[in-house]
């Protein structure tokens, strides 16, 4: 008896095991990956002429990344002492009634700060509404953080709007935003990468 539960148990988790591996790869569609271009990503127009937004230049590097061998350089000027952001943007439609999350990966090289923080805004339907995630993620020198949004039915992690049906159909932009709030000064780059929706 014990004999064929272990069996039975060895056989689950193969299964197991052998489904997930298809999963994983069935389950996630990289949007950019930066491998062969900058896209469609830019620094929006507004940004260069807010002066609480300090990004200064993009450009694709093979310094880091998290996927493939390149990634989205941002360079910025962070001051410190005041509230202040870098910023870029693509504007293509897509419908993501198939995705459950969109997510991407950040890093900061090693002699950056502690303290700066990162976030994901979308631009939804054909009233553009710009919805912010309701949480940031703070940027750890030397790391990849991977930020991540539930674009589902009934999800929080979107600020001042109900997440129904209809709003992963139509998203007009994707934005991400690195930001220093009072403290960090720095001045270098940020890299970004993998953007990427999954199920
Ligand atoms: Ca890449």
């Amino acid at each position: 008896m014990k004999k064929v539960l272990m069996v039975a148990a060895i056989v689950s988790l193969l299964f197991t095991g052998v489904a997930g591996a298809v999963e994983e790869t069935a389950e996630t569609t990289v949007l950019f990956d930066f491998e062969n271009g900058l896209q469609g990503w830019d620094i929006p127009d507004w940004a260069y002429e807010k002066p609480d937004h300090v990004q200064e230049r993009i450009a694709v590097s093979d310094k880091f990344s998290s996927e493939g061998t390149n990634s989205l350089q941002m360079d910025v000027s962070f001051p410190g002492g005041k509230w202040t952001g870098g910023i870029i943007e693509i504007m293509q439609f897509f419908d993501w009634s198939d995705y459950g999350k969109i997510a991407c990966d950040i890093y900061l090289p090693l002699d950056g700060p502690e303290g700066l923080k990162a976030a994901m805004i979308l631009t939804v339907g054909d009233k553009w509404k710009w919805v912010e995630m309701s949480r940031s993620y703070e940027l750890k020198p030397g790391e990849w953080v991977t930020l991540v949004g539930d674009l589902k039915p009934g999800s929080i992690d979107w600020r001042r709007v109900q997440v129904d049906d209809s709003f992963r159909q139509d998203i007009r932009k994707i934005d991400i935003r690195v930001f220093s709030n009072n403290k960090p000064a720095y001045t270098g780059p940020i890299y970004i990468d993998n953007v990427r929706i999954e199920k």
